[in-house]
This record gives C-alpha cells, structure tokens and sequence, in this order.
C-alpha cells in the first residue's frame, strides 16, 4: 500500500480515525474528510508526524452533494488519482418508526446512502478509467437483519448493501475491487447519538467489538478481493439463518432483537 493514495470520509473519529492510523502504518498516502476539521487536523499532525507520509485533509459534509463534488474534483487537482476509498462517515438513531422524525430519515438517507452513493460516483469514472482500486463500503449487520428501534437505519445499510453488491458486479471486468464491511456494535461516539438512553449499550456491552480491531480487518483486506467482511462471525451465522428462518427467529430471537 506504499505510496498508494487512500480516502476516508468520516475521518474524524471512531473507526474511520483508526483505518486512518493503520494505513498510515503501511506508508499510504492519507485523504482524511469529515466535518470536523480541527480533528482531522490533530490526526494529520499525529501520523504526518510518526509516519512521514503525505496527509490531506478537507472539510466535508457528505450530505451536501455540491460539496462532494468540490472536494473530489480538489483532490483530483491537488493529489491525484484515487486508489482506495473508504465510505465510513455514516450515523443512526435507534427510535420506533412512529416516532422518527422525517428530517432523522432524511439525515440518516443522506448522510448514509446518498452521500455514499455519491462519493462512490465522483471516483468510479477514473477507477474504471484505470482499470484499478478498491472501493470499501462501511455497512452494517442492520443492512443484513433489521431490529425494532433501528428501522431508518436498518434501512439505510440494507441500501447500502443493495448497491455495493450491484457496483461489486458491475466492476467485475475492471478490476476494481469492491467490499462491504459489516460489523455489529462497536464501543465509538456512534452510540452518543444512536442511543441516548444507553439501554443498547448496557445490553450488548459483552460483545462490542474494539475500533482498531475492525480497523484492522478493514485495512488488512485493501487491494485484496474480499468480498465482506463480518464481524463478529457469529452475529452474522445469525443473519444468515435468519435469511432461511424468517419467522422462526422472529419468534425465539424476540428478547435479543429488541435490546435496543
Ligand atoms: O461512529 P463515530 P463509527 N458528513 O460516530 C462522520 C458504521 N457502524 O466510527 O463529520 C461527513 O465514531 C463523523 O465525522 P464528523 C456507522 O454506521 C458503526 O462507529 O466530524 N462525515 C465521524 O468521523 C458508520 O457508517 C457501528 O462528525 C460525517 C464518523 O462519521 C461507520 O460505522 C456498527 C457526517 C462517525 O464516527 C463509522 O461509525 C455498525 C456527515 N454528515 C456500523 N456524519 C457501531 N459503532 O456500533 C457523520 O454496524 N460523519
């Protein structure tokens, strides 16, 4: 990954910060995006520091497609050819559905979905181009099994699945890899939004996985064909026979589907 020029929206913070602190590591060339700048200037300082590797930092809003042009078209002008991006920067708010609000949806749709949809668009032209790059999409075991008070975001990593595994095929002739990343809870800022109550936190506190552990999957399977990546392996075997037992599972799994 030497000398290999990397993007991370939702840079700022949780697992987004430790894919950054990794690929640093490995000598890649970092782009780190997200809205709060003073942070993803702190984290430029840090690894431009320990690892002597060249680090970009831009404001941006992934909501704000207009924005998402700019900044891509920037980078372009300013670094060059794109050859891994990360779409991580994303949020959810574990509410019933009867009291979501429509600009949480909207926010969630925006943020999660479009905006990834749309960071995706800005690099696919040159990665085809080049017949070359790796697109990593952060989803979710919720884009694989949807649990009351998580419909929205449910919703939005099930879209986010949907078009990662559409795009996955699409780019199959172009060598361009394509991944998805599918984790269960991970101990972040994430859950100072997702869960105000922190009911879902006390209730899943055994099994949160650690930022840099999945990080470090997410780096490890750069430039390689991984297809996706679950974690923990055994909430996805939940998924997966969830697949086969819709109702069934409903019906037994009903006290641990609604710890949120
Ligand atoms: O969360 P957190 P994670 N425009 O809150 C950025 C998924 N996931 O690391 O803009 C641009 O620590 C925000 O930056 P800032 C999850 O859905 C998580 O856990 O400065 N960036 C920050 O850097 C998400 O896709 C869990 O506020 C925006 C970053 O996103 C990804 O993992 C489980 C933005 C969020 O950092 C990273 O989340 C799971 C915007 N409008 C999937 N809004 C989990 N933690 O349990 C937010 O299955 N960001």
């Amino acid at each position: 990954m030497k000398g290999k020029n990397i993007v991370i929206t939702g840079a700022s913070g949780g697992i987004g910060a430790e894919i950054a602190k990794l690929c640093a590591e490995s000598g890649a060339n970092l782009v780190l995006l997200a809205r709060s700048v003073d942070k993803l200037k702190q984290l430029q300082i840090n690894l431009e520091e320990y690892h002597h590797i060249q680090v970009d930092v831009f404001k941006l809003d992934v909501s704000d497609t207009d924005q998402i042009k700019e900044v891509f078209e920037q980078i372009f002008e300013q670094i060059g050819d794109i050859d891994i991006l990360v779409n991580n920067a994303g949020f959810g708010v574990f509410r019933e559905a009867h009291e979501a609000t429509l600009d949480e949806m909207k926010g969630m749709f925006n943020v999660n979905v479009i905006g990834l949809m749309a960071c995706t668009s800005m690099v696919l032209p040159k990665m085809r181009e080049r017949r070359f790059g790796h697109i990593i999409n952060i989803a979710s075991q919720a884009g694989k099994l949807a649990t009351p008070k998580s419909s929205v975001y449910s919703a939005t990593k099930h879209a986010v699945l949907g078009y990662t595994n559409a795009l996955r095929m699409e780019l199959d002739d172009y060598n361009v890899q394509v991944t998805s990343v599918n984790p269960g809870p991970i101990a972040t800022n994430f859950f100072n939004i997702a869960d105000e109550q922190g009911t879902y936190v006390k209730n899943v506190q055994k099994f949160m996985l650690e930022p840099g552990y999945v990080a470090q999957k997410v780096v490890d399977s750069m430039l390689t064909k991984t297809r996706e990546i679950n974690l923990p392996r055994w909430m996805n075997m939940g998924s997966v026979v969830y697949v086969l037992f819709p109702r069934l599972f409903e019906r037994i799994g009903k006290r641990v589907l609604n710890s949120k």
